[in-house]
């Protein structure tokens, strides 16, 4: 645990771990996958909303900008990981001098694509232009106090758990009260839905619990240990979680209103 003060302090667990070639690849891979396809699915998104009515076209519209903005933070991810290791005898040492590896640009990016996505809900499930307005900012605070005391306390992941944990649990209570927000949502959203796709917004509920549900387990996951597998592991975690909660999101809520 001795691999730079610095990193010990301000950093997370990758930077203290050295990972097999094998690892190392994985985590490439899992990073370039990601931002590839938040790339790709821009032009997915902008030419599905052509097929809408105008009303609805700002939706994949949404998701477009989302892939870019999460593209852009990922492919980021993808480069300091590549700089933040060394090659030294068939094993990828964190690099003691230029560049470490963190996680902490994601909750950055969040602050930016979470009260996106959570606007598109209201928005996709039609209800009055007032009402909407009111909804996304009673979602967007509890979101953002959400994602800002997370960000302090992954600082701690490297070694103070305390921190980690005080802070995790302050997340989660705005966890829980934007849960509650996006509860009231989904039901103004089954009342206004026509009795065909009435099962969707009931449906999108799960599936938004079961997505979103996986970053504060990413978060959690460093107290099992700093080695290779769970650093892997975590960027996997997180992977999923993007491409469900971001890019999947925006294909369900573009059926939705087609
Ligand atoms: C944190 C800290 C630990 C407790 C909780 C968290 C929740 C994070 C969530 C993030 C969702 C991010 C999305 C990003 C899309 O771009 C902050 C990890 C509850 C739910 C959907």
């Amino acid at each position: 645990m001795q691999t730079g003060a610095i990193a010990d302090t301000f950093g997370n667990i990758e930077n203290l771990v050295t990972l097999t070639s094998g690892q190392y690849t994985m985590g490439s891979l899992i990073l370039m996958v990601s931002y590839g396809a938040h790339f790709a699915f821009i032009i997915y998104f902008l030419m599905s909303s052509l097929q809408l009515a105008p009303r609805y076209r700002i939706v994949p519209v949404l998701s477009a900008v989302v892939m870019a903005s999460a593209g852009l933070s990922l492919l980021r991810e993808f480069s300091t990981w590549q700089a933040a290791y060394t090659l030294i005898g068939g094993q990828y040492v964190p690099a003691t001098d230029g560049e470490s590896f963190t996680n902490a640009y994601r909750y950055g990016n969040w602050t930016i694509t979470v009260p996106l996505l959570l606007s598109q809900l209201p928005i996709a499930f039609g209800l009055a232009r007032s009402v909407t307005h009111k909804k996304i900012i009673r979602m967007s605070i509890p979101a953002l106090l959400m994602i800002w005391t997370g960000l302090i306390g992954q600082f701690g992941e490297t070694g103070d758990f305390a921190r980690l944990n005080l802070w995790g649990v302050i997340s989660t209570v705005f966890f829980v009260w934007l849960i509650v927000e996006v509860r009231g949502v989904i039901t103004a959203g089954i009342a206004n839905s026509p009795a065909e796709i009435k099962a969707w917004p009931a449906n999108l509920w799960w599936y938004f619990l079961a997505t979103w549900g996986l970053y504060p387990i990413a978060y959690a996951l460093p107290q099992l240990g700093a080695s290779g597998d769970v650093v892997v592991v975590r960027q996997l975690l997180f992977s999923i979680a993007d491409i469900s909660s971001k890019l999947l999101y925006g294909i369900i809520l573009s059926g939705y209103v087609l």
